[in-house]
């Protein structure tokens, strides 16, 4: 059993002081030495390194000497040098092997890209490259040298010597190998400078093929931008002479952190307004800012090993998402997050698939990158920071990077010095890192006398490996708003820590309106039984901007869930009315007007449906958001028509958050009014749109439509020689086509010529585009379950993780009808079945099975 348990960690019996590497690249037979330098801290200990069957071992010496094959053995994925051929004390340990980076397809390790050398190393890629202890506890100094004829050659840390055809790098910062990184290739740079607040200059570079150069303006002013709000929000400063970022276009998911030289997907890199749309633009700035906080939150503080992922995933995401709203607007910003963690880890927490945001088993760690470590592993950070106030927030983060700058640390460290900076008891807190689900929190309100009381209740239901769910500490952020509309009582956050628990407020005149979970204060599911009237009255008077937002979302939600039922609502109504006002008030942000007017994802209403015991009916979803779409741009049609023509981007293009709020509601528009034009002004739309935001948006429209034939083929030939683009293509066409026709639609895309499956993005376009399409995948015949399997089997004997991550399509096939059950059920079996099936995949399957 492959399985890897938390319990089982144990220090590594050597310090690793320092290691040098040397590079001779060659496509096929690259030559890697190193030296590593190790003192013993137990004796007699046995010297166990990573690395597996792909290294081919030249030469292995202690001290200079070579090392007798009986002193040694090779097993899996491992390589024990026996603790007696060990001298006493320090040693180095010099190797020799060579490894094949044009075969590796599974892009972890050294592999090419395009023609360039790079590098993946998280979690487990340095293995691949030479033997080592490739864990993130064992740190160290690296010195790189790489001998190659390509012209640009990078490595972490200060460059220290360079001619044609060697570069030597120098990484003063001890690492993990996680953190490794080297890149060759015929590369040109975007480059700026920034000075550091003590006053250093600090070369920057985003380096790209030729020709890209003008889309990687955006990517550098990200970076300043980054480098600026660290400095100026946690006080923490950047700490070599350069810092590099290239771009390739294989690589298996955003963008990786390695010190000193990032490594992006291009799609995160490269943008221009007639090929990138705001989304794109704003997820640039967005991973940017991620990749380069990681320097201080996981490259100075790492991760002891792998369970503590969340430490820096976690932090890392609540950092950029603080960036991204101090940059554009933080209640837009919010309401996104939300309806991303409800789309992604609401649905993972209640499946076979869910986990706490720190696990304690794993057999591979890389199917471990997901919704509940990243997002969910932030919004914990939010509760304790709403817990302990800003200050308590500030203190507590300044000490932790003074206690542990330069260690591998691990969760309790981090609540540890949470406690010690707020004298707070952070223990039951600590379940939420424990503790998997999603707690259902029912709210419910009595009125006596001038005196509210609120009376909460909280569950968790039983996830895989944990039956019994002891309750949390839950801070739900309240505010009291007047019949007039005005606020009585200011936010104040009421902590509860019980299974039940009442909060009295006193001294109340006429009753007021209760506006609860305010900012989603913590990531639960709040049911409080609310009429229409007073949702209604939120809506228009909350002044909370999420809780507002979150009102509209209560009437859709229902109005859509008991339509999907079969059952007449009321909800509706007065959600059609309501949103109506909503979106005719000018002065509010237009793209807060842009999420009201959205209606609910299937997916999403599928997820609540499920968990309020009901057995989601994607075609009875799909008609069901059909249906209210139609009645909402009949109702609305004169205001829709107004907003879209007023919506006009004026002047030239800006990825900004103003022109893309803009856009955001002109495109929210065209989607209702499409239902009463006919497809008109999607037509036009398309034609006319200067920038790719309303080209694609008019695009999706039109594939909806069935109408969009022309459009894909102007598409294809405008920009047939760009990837990003066609990647674009590629998804649209089956995750926005109508339902029936998807899986048909994906069939014929992957006989495309144009269809590179084993390129990540691409095969994510494709794969992913059709599993977005809800009521498309799950088709009552099974053949969206065919189609994906077969296509992440094939994948999975090139490129595992991809292969995983992809199957995560299926993680809540068994709360739907028999039916799809059984055909999702024999769709995991045959992947299940497969010989030679990636531990990977194994593991996924496996879980989703059982
Ligand atoms: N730390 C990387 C993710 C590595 C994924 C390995 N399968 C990027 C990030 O989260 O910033
Ligand atoms: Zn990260």
């Amino acid at each position: 059993d492959p399985t890897v348990f938390l319990n089982d960690y144990r220090p590594y019996p050597f310090a690793l002081d320092r290691v040098r590497l040397s590079f001779t690249l060659a496509p096929r037979g690259t030559v890697v030495r190193s030296d590593l330098s190790f003192t013993p801290r137990e004796q007699g200990a046995d010297l166990a390194l990573d690395g597996g069957e792909g290294l081919r071992l030249k030469r292995l010496a202690i001290d200079g000497r070579e090392i007798a094959t009986g002193d040694y053995t090779r097993e899996g994925e491992a390589l024990v040098i026996a603790g007696a051929a060990l001298p006493d004390g320090a040693f180095t340990l010099s190797a020799e092997v060579e490894i094949d980076p044009a075969d590796n397809t599974a892009f972890e390790g050294l592999y090419l890209s395009g023609g360039i050398f790079c590098t993946q190393c998280e979690a487990q890629g340095f293995r691949h490259i030479t033997f080592y202890p490739d864990r993130p506890d064992v740190m160290s100094v690296f010195e790189v040298e790489i001998l190659s004829d390509k012209p640009v050659l990078l490595s972490n840390g200060n460059p220290a010597e360079t001619v044609a055809g060697r570069a030597v790098w120098s990484d003063p910062w001890p690492k993990p190998a996680y953190l490794f990184a080297l890149v060759a290739g015929d590369l040109r740079a975007v480059s700026g400078t920034f000075t550091t607040m003590s006053g250093r200059a600090v070369d920057l570079n985003v380096w790209v093929r030729p020709g890209d150069e003008d889309r990687a303006g955006f990517a550098l002013t990200s970076l300043v931008k980054s480098m600026e709000w660290d400095e100026r929000v946690y006080g923490r400063e950047y700490d070599l002479d350069v810092f590099n970022i290239v771009a390739v276009d294989d690589f298996n998911m955003g963008a990786m952190e390695n010190k000193g030289l990032n490594i992006f997907n291009s799609k995160l890199v490269l943008a221009s307004p007639e090929t990138a749309t705001d989304a794109d633009y704003e997820r640039i700035e967005g991973v940017i800012a991620h990749e380069y906080f990681h320097n201080w939150t996981g490259n100075r503080i790492t991760c002891r090993d792998w369970f503590q992922l969340c430490l820096k995933e976690g932090l890392t995401v609540f950092r950029d998402q603080q960036f991204t709203s101090d940059l554009r607007s933080a209640p837009v910003k919010r309401i996104e997050d939300v309806q991303a963690l409800r789309t992604r880890q609401f649905r993972e927490d209640a499946g076979p698939l869910a986990h706490p945001p720190r696990p304690d088993r794993y057999q591979e760690i890389n199917n471990f990158y997901t919704a509940t470590v990243y997002e969910k592993g932030a919004e914990v950070i939010g509760m304790l920071k709403r817990l302990v106030g800003d200050d308590g927030y500030r203190d507590a983060l300044d000490l932790y990077f003074d206690r542990h700058d330069g260690d591998a640390a691990t969760i309790e460290d981090w609540l540890k010095v949470f406690e010690d900076a707020t004298g707070r008891d952070l223990s039951q807190f600590s379940r939420w890192y424990t503790d998997a689900g999603t707690p259902q929190v029912t709210m419910t309100e009595t009125w006596t006398d001038g005196a509210l009381t609120l009376s909460f209740t909280q569950k968790t239901d039983p996830t895989p490996g944990q039956l019994v769910k002891p309750p949390r500490v839950i801070p739900i952020a309240v505010g009291l708003i007047g019949p007039n509309g005005d606020e009585v009582r200011p936010t104040e956050v009421l902590e509860m820590t019980e299974a039940e628990q009442s909060f009295t407020f006193d001294g109340l005149g006429a009753r007021p309106v209760v506006s609860a979970l305010r900012g989603f204060s913590a990531p639960i599911i709040l049911e409080r039984d609310l009429d229409t009237e007073t949702r209604a009255f939120l809506l228009a008077h909350d002044t909370d901007p999420f809780a507002r937002w979150e009102a509209g979302r209560g009437l859709a939600l229902r109005a859509l869930s008991a339509a999907a039922m079969g059952e007449e609502d009321e909800n509706a109504d007065a959600f059609i009315d309501a949103i109506g006002r909503l979106i005719a008030e000018d002065d509010t942000d237009a793209a807060f007007r842009a999420l009201c007017l959205r209606l609910p994802g299937e997916e999403e209403i599928a997820t609540r449906l499920a968990a309020a015991g009901q057995i989601p009916d994607p075609d009875a979803i799909h008609a069901a958001r059909e249906r209210l779409s139609l009645r909402l741009a009949v109702t609305h049609e004169a205001l829709l028509a107004g907003i879209f023509d007023a919506m006009e981007t004026p002047g030239d293009y800006s990825p900004d958050a103003d022109g893309a709020g803009r856009r955001s509601l002109r495109l929210a528009a065209l989607g209702l009014l499409t239902r009463v034009d006919g497809g008109l002004r999607a037509q036009a739309l398309e034609r006319e749109a200067g920038n790719m935001t309303e080209r694609m948006g008019a695009l999706a429209v039109l594939v909806s439509l069935g109408q969009a034939d022309e459009a894909l083929a102007r598409l294809r030939a405008d920009f047939g020689d760009n990837r990003l683009v066609m990647d674009k293509w590629f998804t649209v066409q089956p995750m926005a086509a109508p339902p029936a026709d998807a899986v048909r639609i994906a069939r014929t895309l992957s006989e495309d010529a144009a269809f590179d499956w084993t390129n990540p993005n691409r095969f994510r376009a494709l794969i992913g585009g059709l599993s977005a399409n809800h009521a498309g995948f799950h088709a009552a015949d099974g053949s969206g379950y065919d189609f994906v399997a077969d296509w992440l089997i094939r994948m999975d004997g090139k490129n595992p993780q991809i292969a995983a991550r992809m199957s995560t399509a299926f993680e809540t096939w068994n709360r739907y009808d028999a039916d799809r059950q059984q055909k999702a059920r024999a769709a995991l079996e045959q992947i299940a079945a497969v010989t030679g099936l990636s531990r990977n995949m194994a593991e996924m399957v496996g879980r989703m099975l059982s």
